[in-house]
């Protein structure tokens, strides 16, 4: 608790330009959620590097992400928006958690056995123990609730075993997270294999929506989206191309699939198609004009960079030391 409120932690990688996938599946809800949790949203370039990067690149991709949380709805005077790398706490604590981590709970990871199947040339240690990095940027703020996609539920999983390993050895030091997952859009899938998710690293760049597309490749990205034969909307796992796309309109307006099914009773793919394009199109507009406005005023986002950072190293540093104390480190001499 900070305030007398619960804790919110949630993160994304800087490993691309988001997608819509990213943006109803985590960014939206953290804007719903911003009021009623004290939040930590960070960027979390400590992970990005398990896979290769170009630096000059990571650093844009990073600055970008973290102008997106501001322009998608999060006030940074409220809600803690930070780099991950500038809270020194989150490796810290990593290393100590991975001597409370056993390797085949880690073996069992999905994430890294589709990550290490997609680069075949550098599976890394990091790579292996990224979920035991999750569980640190998580504990590390004593969270109690987590915003995340369903594909993030292993390691929300792991997190929680972890944490509860910790306590039952030195007492109640972490606080035991919940994940949150939204009610929809909690895995948008690939625009073209609706059987796999929508995923920023996709080579096929039709099958995901981008946050900073415009509206006319939006609306060519979902003429073009992969459907099934039937020619009729229904909500149903035969045809997982137009259950997709339900989701997706019914995350952007709320509407739930019954009522859309009803909407568009009667019209063809291409109506529904042209009305979910539109409707992304609308949802994402408010959105990428605030963050091109926010990518001039330099000054104003370096201030927030450097604020938060100071918000989340206090508490990182209070948790931290606690954990320290408790394995054994020696105390501190001021
Ligand atoms: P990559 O495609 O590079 O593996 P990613 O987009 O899956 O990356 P992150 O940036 O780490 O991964 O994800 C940030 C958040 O977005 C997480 O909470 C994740 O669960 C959510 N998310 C990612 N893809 C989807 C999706 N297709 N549908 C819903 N939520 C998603
Ligand atoms: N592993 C997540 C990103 C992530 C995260 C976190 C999410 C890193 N640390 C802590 C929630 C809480 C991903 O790949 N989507």
């Amino acid at each position: 608790m900070i305030d007398n409120k619960k804790v919110l932690f949630s993160g994304m990688q800087a490993t691309g330009t988001i997608t819509l996938g990213n943006y109803l599946g985590a960014l939206k809800n953290w804007v719903t959620l911003s009021d009623e949790y004290e939040c930590f949203y960070s960027v979390v370039d400590l992970h990005s590097i398990t896979v290769r990067q170009d630096p000059a690149e990571l650093r844009k991709r990073a600055r970008n992400l973290l102008t997106l949380y501001i322009a998608a709805g999060l006030d940074p005077k409220k809600n803690c928006i930070y780099y991950q790398s500038h809270v020194s706490g989150h490796a810290e604590l990593g290393w100590i958690l991975d001597c409370f981590t056993y390797m085949g709970e880690l073996n069992r990871m999905t994430q890294f056995k589709d990550k290490s199947a997609k680069h075949a040339d550098n599976i890394n240690a990091g790579l292996y123990t990224y979920p035991v990095l999750m569980a640190a940027d998580i504990l590390l703020f004593q969270a109690d609730v987590v915003p995340v996609g369903k594909d993030q539920l292993q390691h929300l999983e792991i997190t929680r075993d972890i944490a509860e390993r910790f306590n039952n050895i030195y007492g109640d030091v972490f606080t035991i997270p919940e994940p949150y997952l939204g009610k929809a859009g909690a895995k948008i899938m690939s625009l073209q294999d609706p059987t796999k998710k929508m995923s920023k690293s996709d080579e096929n760049a039709n099958a995901s929506i981008f946050l900073l597309d415009d509206t006319d490749t939006i609306i060519r990205k979902f003429k073009r989206a992969v459907t099934d034969s039937e020619a009729c909307i229904r909500y149903c796992d035969e045809q997982p191309g137009i259950h997709n796309l339900i989701d997706i309109y019914s995350a952007c307006t709320s509407k739930t699939p019954e009522e859309i099914v009803a909407e568009f009773e009667g019209k063809g793919y291409g109506d529904f198609k042209l009305a979910v394009g539109e409707t992304v199109a609308n949802t994402l507009k408010p959105v990428q004009d605030r963050f091109y406005e926010l990518q001039s005023e330099k000054a104003y986002i370096d201030g927030i960079i450097k604020e938060n950072a100071e918000k989340a190293n206090y508490y990182a540093t209070k948790t931290l030391r606690k954990v320290q104390k408790k394995v054994g480190f020696p105390e501190r001499i001021r």
